[in-house]
């Protein structure tokens, strides 16, 4: 494995989310270290990716430690220009580089009073004027981006790019706070909840660790509106309908119930994430459907 990532909690940090996704939704193969942020294991983690101080951090094969999402993403375009991180278009690539840096540096209230969790929806966060603004912003780079670039899809210049990678937490922030956003932007988010990708890391997300109270906010609940998992629940025994791993090939060891049959995983975190949303995971579909 050539590259290595440090991440925090995938339910809540946001900077882990665009990291992972620099790599999985370009197809490159990535091995993940993960710390519970708020816990010793955080800088235990990080130490071993001297000199960064927050994650994502990448570790090169050579042991060459990259951190921060920009570098992460400039590095990896240029070592895999095909990857397509970048839109081949100059005016598009231009556009994305400045949707990228904007999304770096700037909407700081949308952040603070949003901040990303993948565990919960709420029906209503009383958002202030100034959270209001950066989202009158993100309206206003939509409609830039789409007037410049190929808008033929959904994504914001042309085939998704790494602009899409930076502007997914912020998607995830209008669909976790239920902001008030044009039918356009709620097109952007929709797709952007519907990747496989941001699918995977959720699903993920929902079962990586313990809930963090730092997060939690007294507000209203509703339904995550991203695609609704099919049902499924852990289960303490087998036998199920396959012996070894969907994931692993290893044999199986942890079960899942799902459409009245037993199916089986060779840990605990591959099991969970399943029943989080069985659909995100082809591989078990694949069995599932066999
Ligand atoms: N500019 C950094 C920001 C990374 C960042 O702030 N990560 C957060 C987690 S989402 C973090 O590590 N926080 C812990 C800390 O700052 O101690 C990047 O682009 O990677």
């Amino acid at each position: 494995m050539t590259y290595t990532l440090a991440i925090g909690d995938r339910g809540y940090s946001s900077w882990s989310l665009r990291g992972w996704l620099l790599f999985d939704a370009f197809d490159i193969p990535v091995k993940t270290q993960r710390a519970q942020m708020y816990t010793d294991a955080f800088p235990a983690l990080l130490a071993e990716f001297v000199p960064a101080r927050s994650v994502p951090a990448l570790k090169l094969a050579d042991g060459q430690v990259v951190p921060d999402t920009i570098a992460i993403a400039e590095e990896l375009a240029s070592r895999h220009p095909k990857a397509g991180h970048w839109p081949s278009d100059p005016s598009a690539r231009a556009v994305a580089r400045a949707l990228v840096a904007e999304m770096h540096a700037g909407f700081v209230a949308l952040r603070n009073h949003c901040t990303m969790n993948l565990r919960v929806s709420y029906s209503d966060c009383a958002p202030s004027a100034a959270v209001l603004a950066d989202i009158a912003r993100l309206e206003t780079l939509l409609v830039w981006a789409r007037a410049t670039c190929d808008h033929s899809g959904p994504w914001l210049c042309g085939a998704y790019s790494a602009a899409d990678v930076f502007y997914a937490p912020v998607a995830a922030r209008i669909a976790g706070y239920n902001l008030p956003v044009s039918p356009a932007l709620a097109e952007f988010v929709a797709a952007q909840l519907a990747h496989p990708s941001f699918r995977q890391w959720r699903a993920m997300g929902l079962v990586d660790g313990p809930d963090q109270a730092v997060y939690a906010r007294d507000y209203p609940t509703r339904p995550w509106p991203g695609p609704v998992p099919m049902p499924a629940r852990a289960v303490d025994s087998g036998p199920s309908v396959n012996t070894d791993c969907p994931y692993s090939g290893k044999p199986v060891t942890h079960f899942m119930e799902m459409s009245g049959r037993i199916w089986g995983f060779c840990n605990a975190f591959c099991r969970d994430k399943t029943v989080a949303d069985p659909q995100a995971w082809p591989k078990f579909m694949a069995l599932f459907n066999s």
